[in-house]
């Protein structure tokens, strides 16, 4: 059943657990996701990033889910990841998404709130929730100092500002994570985040979560994580899927026997990561 972020969401955030929300570029991706999370029995986010609208177009898109979210017996929600401009955001209410991120952290904060508000009024008129997002996503250095630091991450007094002023749906914050592969590994502002969700008290987003150590993801979801952010394991999970075939059979040349091992590679990963978060079984 297709349903939005903010119903998946407000029962995560009830139910201290967090919900996965996976990057979708096409129709084995999108089986993968759908096949975990039948099997796991969990509410599932699928997310398409702009550049996924790019690749294979919003119609197509549109249509895979919508199919997928239909035939699913757990709740499916379509959400646009860091959308950008307010074309794309158009396109995704016009097409039926069911949800969609504005990212405007690269804006100071008052233009931000501003930018927010004009896409919540749109989105909450539409039926749709809206997902925002305070501080700057970037990887933690052992030789940064603590100014650089907190400048980069999300101020609590700020949040509760851009809460308040915009009403959004859930805020994504950034405590120490980054968006592809980890160089060194990652270490979240657990404290951060603690005084952030008892001030606002709306579902918390983490991205940048592929590579993130264990530990450190139930941690957070205890802390009142509710939605957490796949892409990156999944894209390596597809490609070492491949590369394992060919490894094999260097001649192989049909497509299924190409992307269907990749297909159950990636099925097994998002498998796990609904273990880890805490949303298997709440379907
Ligand atoms: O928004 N995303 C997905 C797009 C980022 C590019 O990979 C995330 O927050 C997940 O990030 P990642 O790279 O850790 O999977
Ligand atoms: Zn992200």
């Amino acid at each position: 059943m297709l349903v939005t972020n903010k119903q998946i969401l407000d029962a995560a955030d009830k139910g201290g657990y967090a919900v996965g929300a996976f990057n979708v570029n096409n129709m084995e991706i999108l089986q993968a996701v759908i096949a975990a999370a039948e099997e796991e029995r969990s509410p599932v986010i699928i997310q398409t990033s702009e550049g996924a609208i790019k690749y294979a177009g919003a119609d197509y898109l549109s249509a895979l889910v919508h199919l997928a979210a239909q035939k699913a017996s757990v709740p499916v929600s379509l959400h646009l990841d860091h959308g950008t401009t307010y074309e794309t955001i158009i396109t995704c209410i016009a097409n039926g998404w069911t949800s969609v991120m504005i990212d405007g952290s690269h804006h100071p904060l008052e233009e931000n709130i501003k930018v927010t508000s004009e896409i919540i009024k749109i989105a909450h008129a539409a039926g749709i929730s809206v997902e925002a997002e305070l501080g700057r996503l970037g990887g933690v250095e052992d030789n940064i100092s603590v100014d650089e630091k907190d400048a980069r991450f999300t101020d609590p007094k700020e949040a509760v500002r851009f809460v308040e002023e915009t009403g959004v749906d859930s805020l994504a914050i950034a405590i120490g994570t980054a968006h592809g592969k980890y160089k060194g590994i990652p270490k979240l502002d657990h404290e951060r985040l603690d005084t952030i969700k008892k001030l606002v008290k709306i579902p918390i987003v983490l991205h940048g979560a592929s590579g993130v150590g264990e530990d450190e993801i139930i941690k957070a979801v205890k802390l009142g994580v509710n939605k957490i952010n796949i892409d990156t394991d999944v894209r390596v999970a597809f490609t070492e899927g491949v590369q394992a075939v060919f490894a094999k059979n260097p001649d192989e040349f049909d497509p299924r026997k190409i992307c269907g091992p990749a297909r159950d590679k990636m099925k097994e990963v998002v498998k796990a990561k609904m273990r880890l978060f805490g949303c298997s079984g709440k379907a």
